[in-house]
């Protein structure tokens, strides 16, 4: 059968220390983006690395990326040998408990090419991905990576189970020279 996806259960060598790093490290927002024309919270954090000067807009707020710390660049690296494809942007989303989540969304603006690679650190959670009628569901775990098109519908679903807290790294393409991928 042909997936719309690959999933990687196992892909990443150290998990573990890219885990901590993520705990430690990064400067984490509350981010607030603009929806049917309200200012809302987003019910998780963020963070984002990058080539330096690469610019992604999303939801109406700029991200600019200023370098790639490791082990962020080795992580690239090592998805890039996984995975046939190479990517200028990372953005990290940190979801505390089972309350914070994503809605149903794709991600098709016109400056990001379509190949995402999305790893998974520390609790298990829901993901969904949309293709026409059918709808695919994954347990995404510690240490893996699903590779999917980025333009579909998916979604990282809430839960009401206790679980810990999760990280999540989509390595993603940022065509710099779209237009308004620039501010
Ligand atoms: O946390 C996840 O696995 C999904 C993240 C996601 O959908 C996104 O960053 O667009």
């Amino acid at each position: 059968m042909n997936l719309p996806f690959r999933y990687l259960p196992e892909g990443l060598q150290d998990a573990d220390a890219v885990m901590r790093w993520c705990v430690e490290e990064p400067l984490w927002q509350h981010e607030h983006i603009q929806m049917f024309g309200r200012t809302v919270v987003v019910p998780r954090m963020v963070a984002w690395y990058g080539d330096a000067g690469v610019r992604y807009r999303y939801s109406g707020v700029q991200h600019c990326a200023d370098g790639w710390p490791n082990p962020l660049w080795e992580l690239k690296v090592e998805l890039a040998r996984l995975v046939d494809a190479d990517w200028n942007f990372v953005l990290l989303n940190r979801y505390r408990d089972g309350r914070d989540w994503m809605g149903w969304h794709r991600d098709d603006e016109k400056a990001m090419n379509g190949v995402v690679a999305s790893v998974s650190l520390g609790a298990t959670r829901g993901f969904r991905l949309e293709v026409g009628d059918e709808r695919y569901k994954l347990d995404l775990e510690h240490g893996s990576v699903v590779v999917f098109d980025g333009r579909l519908r998916h979604t990282l679903t809430r839960t009401r189970r206790p679980v810990g807290e999760r990280f999540n790294l989509t390595f993603r393409c940022i065509d710099a020279s779209a237009g308004h991928a620039h501010a």
